[in-house]
């Protein structure tokens, strides 16, 4: 009998669907497990088979979880607002509340023919208002609890989408959705989440999460703890101060100017007459440029000086007071202390400007001989007044001790991260629930009034106002003051799609219950998220930001833990035929075709098959056809008149078990590929034993089932088992029955036999000719000798030919 998939498949997918196969009883399961991957945002394209690849490679680890016993939520949803979806309804002319919940049903349908674990009856939609009514609570949850404020600052500009972004959508100083648009800078009044309050959590407890190492690492350079100190230098003829952030201290005696950032609101005042127009020319140059720009080391400094001078509280030097574009306003103080001896853009600097260099630290303790060198490690104190002879590390510390006593330094731990930017002059998107009050001023939205609903308007697409087109909806925006009832107006801006993601799999579990966002016990059944997949572009935007939402609800008290997920992984990326695929180059692989072709089965382990699941694979349309033969075959044994026999000799023993434990710790840790190799060995030695036995099959199925979830549920059945294979156990190897069978071959030196040794069976010869050569008798004869030639009979003999 011909594999009919199509049959197969539909089939399976009718019986999960009726039977309800996939829906946990999330109140009452036993053993739970809740497996995660990133909800994909509805594109009108369709699934895209990057999602399919992350997805498959999740669900296999949720079937195998499964398989040991647990109770698997494996829930799906759409991330449905944000700019994507909205600029692709502007391109083709169709409203997005028109055009989303279209993209939603095709996503559905199509997600259906994959063989997901999905749990149809608890998908997120992040556009119905039964969920962004709890987005939009989750807002005025952290506004009372002091982390969300509203300031005017340069943002970040997108002059194509016509919105602000956070600074984690920000790439190279081009937008992440437009990789030609420049970022501008503009001046504007935001919402700001206070996510830098958790910058400490945020990188202490990537200590101990169990994450993909590369992510963690994306997350501790993007947090980038500094630990350094602040000290305050005076200025000459004048009251103010300026504080500077330093991690070096230590080199305090070498500090032969001072820069502030172009921004830096004591520049005017530090400005001497005869430097203004100088100053004003420079700063109005350097505010355009974009951070990457003025942090680039191969780009000449520039700079100007303010024409005022600072006291080095060390030694009372007075040194020149600079601006320059390389300090930027934003991070630490936004002013620096310049040691042009051991930093190099100081060094650089100080070359071009003619600066003094004066040398602090040496790695022999004595000053270096002829041409100064730019040095940035740590060494001895030298001309450092009373602190000569210290070492860095020490000095680091005395210095600012012995400067904290007069009250003018102290230690101070920086971040790199910034606060989140929340709202976005766009239309799609949850309204951000606040009230404007000529009396009251801001005003959050009474809880019991949420959700506040997005206006229809048909005039929704953005402008360069700076305002979101909901500005433009007059009746909208106008409302009554929720403290003192008089005539206000609706915040107009919406939240930044990452807020919608940052709390999905909180809902999951929850959805059907309206009256609150989570329930509690359903919560701390299932929550933390037990294993969560996804790609690893997303490293400081999303998994940044769910962290940063949970610690904010734990300690509000919402939730009962402070790290949304137990484990993370993030999965390798596929590329078409050695290429990025992409729309223009026209290699994007449509899974609906390949599925259509071949079925889901096929079509989810050639995915897997490409390699490591991990690093990712090159897809190519002729490897396919080698896992749908290899799924003839598995049909194949649903032909056989399958024998009750349970005894089997050594060598079979010793392949199953093995086979067992080999694919389940593959499984265990996603290397899929490795597992599907292994089960095609496994499958021909049942082809060319002839084995029958049904009890043997049934492993097999087991095994392959988490892989291939259709085609083993119409085995299972063949072999008689009634319900899903899903509900049974997979099986667990006896090591005791894993025999390596050996083998005796023959040694000669040529051509006499000068030994007999046990091997295991099955090794090439490379390894064969290895254990010969380090035999002890074979070492005695030939020590002496020159071997010309080695030749070896796989199990059976090697001989080797001396001269
Ligand atoms: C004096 C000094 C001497 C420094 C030396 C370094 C080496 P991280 O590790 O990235 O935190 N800095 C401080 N604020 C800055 C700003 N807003 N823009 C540009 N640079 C800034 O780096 C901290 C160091 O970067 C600080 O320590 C400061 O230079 C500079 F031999 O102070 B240092
Ligand atoms: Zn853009
Ligand atoms: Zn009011």
């Amino acid at each position: 009998m011909k594999y009919s998939f199509k049959d197969i498949e539909e089939k399976w997918q009718k019986f999960w669907e009726e039977k309800k196969i996939n829906e946990p009883d999330l109140r009452n399961a036993k053993n739970p497990f809740y497996n995660l991957m990133m909800f994909p945002y509805p594109s009108a394209e369709g699934l895209h088979v990057g999602n399919l690849y992350a997805f498959t490679g999740s669900d296999i680890y949720g079937r195998f979880k499964r398989m040991q016993g647990y109770d698997v939520f494996e829930p799906i949803g759409f991330d449905a607002f944000g700019i994507h979806s909205e600029n692709y309804a502007i391109k083709t002319k169709r409203h997005p509340s028109k055009l989303i919940p279209q993209n939603i049903a095709n996503f559905t349908r199509q997600l259906k023919k994959c063989g997901l674990m999905f749990d149809w009856s608890h998908v997120v939609d992040t556009t119905d208002p039964k969920y962004y009514k709890w987005t939009q609570w989750i807002f005025l949850q952290l506004y009372k609890a002091g982390l969300v404020y509203r300031k005017k600052s340069p943002v970040n500009w997108c002059p194509e989408c016509k919105t602000v972004l956070a600074d984690e959508q920000v790439i190279g100083g081009k937008c992440e959705r437009h990789s030609d648009t420049e970022v501008e800078k503009r001046e504007l009044e935001q919402w700001f989440f206070k996510i830098t309050q958790y910058a400490d959590k945020l990188y202490e407890n990537l200590k101990w999460i169990d994450w993909s190492q590369n992510t963690k690492t994306a997350q501790e350079l993007w947090i980038g703890k500094s630990e350094g100190a602040q000290i305050i230098f005076s200025v000459k003829d004048c009251d103010e101060k300026i504080i500077v952030f330093t991690t070096r201290p230590d080199t305090l005696f070498g500090a032969t100017y001072m820069v502030l950032a172009p921004e830096h609101p004591l520049v005017p005042l530090l400005t001497t007459s005869d430097r203004k127009n100088e100053v004003e020319d420079y700063i109005q140059k350097a505010i355009k440029k974009d951070q990457i720009t003025r942090l680039d080391v191969t780009k000449e400094k520039t700079g100007v000086f303010t024409g005022s001078y600072a006291i080095n509280p060390v030694n009372n030097s007075e040194i020149p007071i600079w601006i320059a574009d390389y300090v930027l306003w934003g991070y630490g103080t936004g002013a620096i202390m310049a040691v042009p001896a051991h930093d190099s853009r100081d060094y650089e600097f100080a070359k071009q400007f003619n600066l003094p260099i004066i040398e602090v630290i040496s790695k022999t303790g004595k000053p270096s001989e002829g041409d100064l060198e730019l040095y940035d490690g740590e060494g001895i104190l030298i001309n450092s007044g009373e602190f000569n002879g210290i070492n860095s590390e020490e000095a680091k510390k005395k210095i600012v001790e012995h400067l904290n006593k007069k009250g003018i330094a102290e230690f101070k731990v920086n971040y790199r991260l910034h606060d989140w930017c929340i709202s976005r002059q766009r239309y799609w998107g949850p309204p951000i629930p606040m009230v404007h009050c000529d009396k009251c001023g801001i005003v959050p939205v009474k809880e019991n009034d949420l959700p506040v609903l997005l206006p229809e308007t048909d005039n929704y697409l953005p402008d360069d106002s700076g305002k979101s087109p909901l500005a433009r909806v007059e009746s909208w925006v106008e409302t009554s003051c929720p403290k003192c009832g008089s005539k206000a107006r609706k915040d107009t801006d919406v939240s930044d799609n990452f807020l919608d993601s940052a709390w999905y799999f909180l809902r999951y579990p929850s959805v059907g219950i309206d009256d609150k966002p989570m329930d509690e016990e359903i919560t701390k059944k299932w929550l933390p998220v037990d294993m969560y997949i996804g790609g690893n572009e997303h490293a400081v935007l999303h998994l940044m930001y769910t962290r940063f939402i949970c610690m904010a609800l734990h300690d509000l008290g919402f939730i009962h833990f402070e790290e949304p997920f137990k484990r993370f992984r993030a999965h390798g990326l596929i590329i078409k035929d050695g290429n990025k695929m992409s729309k223009s180059k026209g290699n994007i692989v449509n899974p609906d075709e390949y599925i259509d072709k071949y079925g889901a089965d096929t079509f989810r382990m050639y995915l897997m098959f490409l390699g490591p699941y991990q690093e990712g694979g090159d897809f190519r349309d002729s490897g396919i056809i080698g896992i749908y033969r290899f799924l003839e075959k598995v049909y194949s044994l649903s032909e056989l008149n399958f024998t009750d026999e349970t005894d089997f000799d050594d060598e079979t023993n010793t392949i199953l078990h093995q086979t067992i434990k080999v694919v389940t710790s593959d499984f265990e840790s996603l290397k899929y590929n490795t597992a599907i190799a292994r089960l095609m060995e496994f499958l021909n030695y049942i082809r060319e034993k002839n084995i029958t036995s049904k009890i043997m099959i049934k492993y097999f199925t087991q095994l392959l089932a988490p892989l291939a979830p259709h085609i083993a549920e119409e085995l299972w059945n063949k072999l008689g088992y009634h319900g899903s294979v899903f509900n049974s156990k997979l099986p667990v190897y006896d090591e005791s029955k894993i025999k390596i069978s050996n083998v005796n071959i023959v040694i000669q030196i040529n051509g006499k036999i000068k030994d007999r040794i046990d091997v295991p069976k099955g090794l090439d010869e490379k390894e064969l000719e290895k254990i010969a050569q380090e035999n002890e008798k074979v070492k005695a004869a030939i020590s002496n000798k020159i071997v010309s030639k080695i030749i070896t009979v796989k199990d059976k003999l090697v001989n080797i030919v001396v001269k």
